[in-house]
């Protein structure tokens, strides 16, 4: 797949996604990210690409040709791309729009810096706005490349010995359970005794029950969009009734 960001600050793209899994896939040729300089298609003597709000107030917004033009020469060099914009005021990217961009044959972002974008780019320009959470970054870079390592994952190939992508904490719903490994104990504390009796079927039903406890704790809001089954129930309610053990 073929991952274009368009972008005020190219050298923010490149060196983070040549490290590890994604570098690896990089070198294999199963993605390319390839930044361009919005400023390439500004025009005038200062290569403008903000100006200052209609209306009045603070700040700056995008000017839509330089990002007109972009985005249509971008299109012309990957047929079939979607065009991504990147903004707080984007749908928040999920893991099902991970898995589901991952079968896209290429993908351009549009990253803006200053106050936001002149609303006609977002209306005519763009196939869909993502926002990756509710919080202010200063600017739609560092999203980007959240999407694309996300997005990455989900290719083939990309993922080897690592693991594969079906297993993922989230393709089930629940948060994982808690991990150990050596030394038995540590700074006092022994690893849970199940771990080490051999037993793979309480293994098996602890692991179930501390993923329900977790996400019961942490993240009760995912427990609305999984479905359950009558084990992992009577597993919740008896949870439920338990006073929360401190840590
Ligand atoms: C004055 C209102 N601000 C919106 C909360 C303006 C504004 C601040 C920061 C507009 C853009 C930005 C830069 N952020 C992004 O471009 C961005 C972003 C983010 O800040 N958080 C989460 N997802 C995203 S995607 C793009």
């Amino acid at each position: 797949m073929i991952f274009d960001v368009l972008t005020l600050f190219p050298g923010m793209i490149d060196s983070p996604l040549q490290e590890s899994i994604l570098g690896r896939a990089i070198r294999q040729g199963l993605l390319e990210v390839r930044a361009h300089n919005l400023r390439d298609w500004a025009e005038g003597k200062h290569l403008t690409t903000d100006d200052s709000p209609y209306g009045g107030g603070d700040g700056m917004v995008m000017k839509p040709e330089p990002v007109a033009r972009a985005i249509a020469a971008l299109r012309d060099r990957s047929p079939g791309a979607k065009v991504l914009l990147m903004t707080p005021q984007g749908r928040p990217f999920r893991q099902r729009d991970a898995v589901e961009l991952a079968r896209e044959p290429g993908l351009v972002f549009i990253c803006g810096r200053y106050e936001g974008f002149d609303e006609r780019i977002r209306q005519t320009l763009v196939d869909d706005e993502f926002s990756i959470g509710d919080f202010v970054l200063t600017g739609g870079e560092l999203p980007a490349m959240v999407m694309i390592d996300a997005i990455s994952r989900h290719l083939p190939g990309v993922l080897g010995a690592e693991g594969s992508a079906e297993s993922d904490s989230f393709s089930d719903g629940l948060l994982e359970y808690p991990q150990y490994t050596r030394p038995a104990v540590f700074n006092g504390m022994p690893v849970p005794e199940v771990l080490l009796s051999g037993d793979h079927g309480r293994i098996a039903r602890w692991r179930r029950e501390q993923q329900l406890l977790r996400t019961l704790q942490r993240r009760p809001d995912l427990l609305e969009q999984v479905s359950l089954s009558a084990e992992d129930l009577a597993i919740l309610e008896k949870l439920k009734q338990q006073p929360e053990p401190e840590e």
